[in-house]
């Protein structure tokens, strides 16, 4: 029979795997050395301030001290 403890500690355990599983890849992350986008997307940092708009929401170009 659970107990009110027991069934906080089931719905703490399933957040937590919800967490660990997302957690791993999601788009909001980029790698070291890589510039994000407002958009979401990942590219290189030196991609950022050439002028070029990589990142489709031309984020990449902005706040570059012009
Ligand atoms: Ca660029």
């Amino acid at each position: 029979m659970w107990t009110e403890v027991g069934k906080l500690m089931i719905v703490h355990m399933l957040i937590m795997e919800i967490h660990s599983t997302r957690g791993s890849h999601t788009y909001t992350d980029c790698e070291t050395g890589q510039f994000q986008c407002k958009n979401g997307r990942c590219i290189p940092t030196l991609w950022r301030c050439d002028d070029d708009d990589d990142c489709s929401d031309n984020s990449d170009e902005e706040n570059c001290g012009k």
